[in-house]
């Protein structure tokens, strides 16, 4: 196939870009400017069958202990699962304590967007800050912003994740303490991280309100962890739970989504359900041949493996969707960045290519270049919406003229003799033209509804275990951001005293340069530039 162009797979068939397209909850997949064949395909799917990939969607689906190295069933379904279904997990069925939460959710929501939840001085709560990291942020701050057109515009929403002060500072800094809420959402509430962030968000609320029944009246908890929540200082009663088969990444439609339900309300938040569920129910059903994440999480397969692409742009044609490439980082990335079998064997073939993009059309103009003319095949994913939420003027109109033409000349680019025939001079033939042969995936929906971000999320969840399972690996666990931690707890011990070092020369050196701006910072109050 290396030497087999899109022109020539379109001149062939001329229904090909009806006929490599595909329909499901809503949205539709246009494959047809890939790289491949019928016999591609075919031998794609073969792929699927011989990696045992039905066994593996039931298993999921049924909560099998599929998440082997932490002895976890891995079962998001469950939280989108319709109230009458039944999953069960270690012989109990897990759908009634979902829908509890859900309810529970509910009602805070509903209480908030009504204005009857009272701050500790009897003012109406107006902000809600989200504390929370990777998978506890990530998700909600992606939600926020593809479903803004739907929220509340009455409540501020803001989010804090990073440990740097400045995040916590500057997401505060026009605040009324009396009038905000703190959703400290952390699976696990030992996240140093969101354990500092929340610390800082409860010395803010004291500050100002100077009594620590405040606590009660500012801070909820997201969490799995009820004996840390409560150690904490937050009633229990204003925590809302979820399990240990739902892993953060995969936890946006948990209690995890609590902000996004605060802001939408809770019948939009069960729209986005209503859309995850369809997709789940379209992936564990639809044959092979005609499965959205199945096609969609083997072509990522096709050119990882076999044209060795080593990144995979998403490139979503809605402002709303700003932040859906940095979710989709998390949820790929961490998910099948691994060089290891399930049953421990070192990998010898490549395994999640680097996930990145930006909303279109400004991409266009800053690293299309590459992904046209560049050395690098970049496949692309171009999700688009047949309607805009802001229909003004003739924005939309352009806005899908630029994601169709994109897709175009990818494919099928301009050559030498079609430069020349434009009257371009010799030398300059080469810098115009464009291979083309350039591979995308077109995805296209009515409207950014919270049920079309459901099925485009769970679409992308189930690509990635698509691939895993393909490669072999465990897509549900993370130890590759342990070691980091577990030093940077060594390194903060070390930055507050002066004990004996022994790390490498390279640390132990730039540890001493900290140690030293420390020090002049704390005799003469200003840091001495010479200790730099
Ligand atoms: C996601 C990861 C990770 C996790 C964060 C936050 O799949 O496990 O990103 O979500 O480390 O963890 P807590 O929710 O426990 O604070």
């Amino acid at each position: 196939m290396r030497d087999v162009t899109l022109r020539e797979l379109f001149d062939a068939d001329a229904t090909r870009g009806d006929r490599l397209a595909l329909s499901a909850c809503g949205i539709y997949l246009d494959y047809s400017k890939n790289r491949v064949t019928d016999e591609t395909l075919r031998l794609l799917l073969a792929l699927a069958g011989e990696s045992g990939l039905r066994a593996r969607i039931d298993a999921m689906f049924a909560g099998e202990k599929i998440n082997v190295t932490e002895g976890r069933a891995v079962l998001h379904t469950a939280l989108r699962a319709p109230r009458r279904s039944s999953v069960t997990v270690d012989g109990a069925d897990v759908v009634p304590a979902v829908h509890e939460v859900l309810a529970r959710m509910a009602a805070f929501a509903d209480t908030v967007r009504a204005g009857r939840w009272l701050g500790h001085t009897g003012a109406p709560i107006a902000n809600i800050v989200n504390i929370g990291i990777g998978g506890s942020d990530l998700g909600p701050v992606m939600a926020h912003e593809a479903l803004r057109h739907y929220a509340d515009r009455e409540l501020t929403f803001r989010f804090v994740s990073n440990v740097d002060g400045t995040d916590f500072v500057e997401a505060t800094a026009d605040l009324d303490p009396a009038r905000t809420l703190f959703i400290v959402s952390s699976k696990t509430f030992t996240t140093a991280e969101t354990m500092a962030n929340a610390r800082s968000a409860r010395a803010w609320v004291l500050d100002a309100l100077g009594d620590p029944a405040a606590v009660a009246r500012h801070f909820v908890a997201v969490s799995t962890n009820a004996a840390e929540v409560g150690a904490f200082g937050i009633d229990v009663a204003n925590m809302f739970g979820f399990w240990d088969w739902v892993g953060g990444r995969y936890s946006m439609d948990s209690a995890i989504g609590l902000s996004t339900m605060i802001a939408i309300g809770p019948a939009a938040f069960g729209e986005l359900l209503a859309g995850f569920h369809a997709m789940d129910d379209h992936f564990r059903a639809a044959p092979f041949e005609a499965n959205m994440p199945v096609l969609l999480g083997l072509l990522t397969v096709w050119y990882r493996n076999f044209f060795g692409a080593r990144t995979q742009a998403v490139l979503p044609y809605d402002q709303y969707l700003k932040r859906f490439p940095a979710y989709l980082q998390q949820l790929t990335m961490e998910s099948n960045g691994k060089s290891v079998t399930l049953d421990g064997r070192a990998v010898d073939y490549d395994t999640s290519p680097l996930y990145w993009g930006e909303p279109g059309t400004n991409g266009q103009h800053s690293f299309y270049q590459l992904i046209h003319q560049g050395t690098e095949l970049v496949p692309c994913d171009f999700i688009a919406f047949t309607r805009s939420l802001n229909p003004i003027g003739e924005h939309h109109r352009l806005l899908t003229a630029n994601v169709l033409a994109q897709a175009e000349a990818l494919a099928f680019g301009k050559t030498a003799d079609e430069v020349r025939a434009e009257g371009t001079p010799d030398w300059l033939v080469p810098h115009r033209v464009f291979a083309g042969n350039r591979p995308s995936n077109t995805l296209l929906a009515d409207r950014l509804t919270p049920r079309a971000l459901g099925s485009l999320v769970a679409l992308y969840e189930h690509a990635v275990f698509v691939q895993g399972t393909i490669w072999e690996v465990n897509s549900f666990d993370q130890w590759g951001v342990e070691l980091g931690k577990a030093l940077a707890k060594t390194v903060a011990a070390e930055l507050a005293s002066d004990t004996e070092l022994a790390h490498d020369s390279s640390t132990n050196a730039l540890i001493r340069r900290f140690r030293a701006a420390r020090d002049s910072t704390a005799t003469t109050g200003t840091l001495d530039a010479a200790s730099l």
